[in-house]
């Protein structure tokens, strides 16, 4: 037996040595003819997955996906700063309709009160000692004080002494005057600077209706009586005069 080359080829499930010369020889003793080669046999079954390769480098970025889901609100952030003023706004239409409707009833009420009022004072002036010039009223009931007296009776009453800034206030004075026959003091003083005339609220007077000749300062004169004539004369404040209050 001579043997060039060796190969081993699987034959129904046996293993045989074939040697290229003449003769072969198997392990079960069995001798049979060397052939040429067999046919390539089945293949074998896929192997186990092998171990993973290493991780590959970061590739480039991709473009941008669509729009995630909202997310869940933030917390409230703290109150801002207060803001300017704003403009006024309108007057809704039917506060304005309200409005109108009691202005329109304040008018009413006011158009009765001025008539009521007329009607009072023409009434009013129907008694002896009282007097209307204009928006004023002189109001006497005869009585006779010295100035200080005079001037209080007056201011607890709410008025103050007759002191007329125009000769319709001045006539009316007089018509009072001469119903008691008595010259009443008007409240016009120069007790805080001789020879200049104030009114009770210490305003230097802007009407005069001086007799002849006065005021002469006769004595001591710081007061102002007016005669029968509706002159005016300054005479002493401890006389007694007729008390005429102007409302
Ligand atoms: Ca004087
Ligand atoms: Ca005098």
């Amino acid at each position: 037996m001579s043997r060039s080359s060796s190969s081993v080829i699987s034959l129904k499930g046996e293993i045989a040595l074939v040697y290229s010369t003449e003769i072969c020889y198997e392990t079960d003793y069995t001798l049979i003819k060397c052939g040429a080669p067999g046919k390539d046999g089945l293949p074998g079954t896929p192997g186990k997955n092998g171990l993973n390769g290493e991780k590959g480098e970061r590739g480039p970025i991709g473009p941008a996906g669509p729009p995630g889901l909202d997310g869940r609100p933030g917390t409230k952030g703290e109150q801002g700063p207060q803001g300017e003023k704003g403009e006024r706004g309108d007057i809704g239409a039917s506060v304005l309709e309200a409005l109108k409707l009691q202005l329109g009833l304040l008018d009413g009420r006011i158009m009765k009160m001025q008539s009521n009022l007329v009607s009072l004072r023409k009434a009013f002036a129907l008694y002896k000692g009282v007097k209307i010039a204009g928006d004023k009223i002189y109001i006497s009931d005869g009585t006779q004080a010295v100035y200080d007296v005079a001037k209080s009776t007056c201011t607890m009453a709410g008025a103050q002494l007759a002191s007329p800034q125009n000769n319709d206030e001045n006539q009316a004075v007089l018509t009072i005057r001469t119903q008691y026959g008595v010259s009443p003091f008007l409240g016009i003083n120069d007790i805080v600077t001789e020879g200049t005339f104030r009114y009770s609220n210490g305003e230097v007077i802007s009407y005069t209706n001086w007799a002849p000749n006065e005021p002469n300062q006769s004595g001591a004169e710081n007061c102002v009586e007016m005669y029968e004539t509706g002159k005016w004369n300054d005479k002493s404040c401890g006389e007694k005069r007729l008390v005429i209050c102007e409302f």
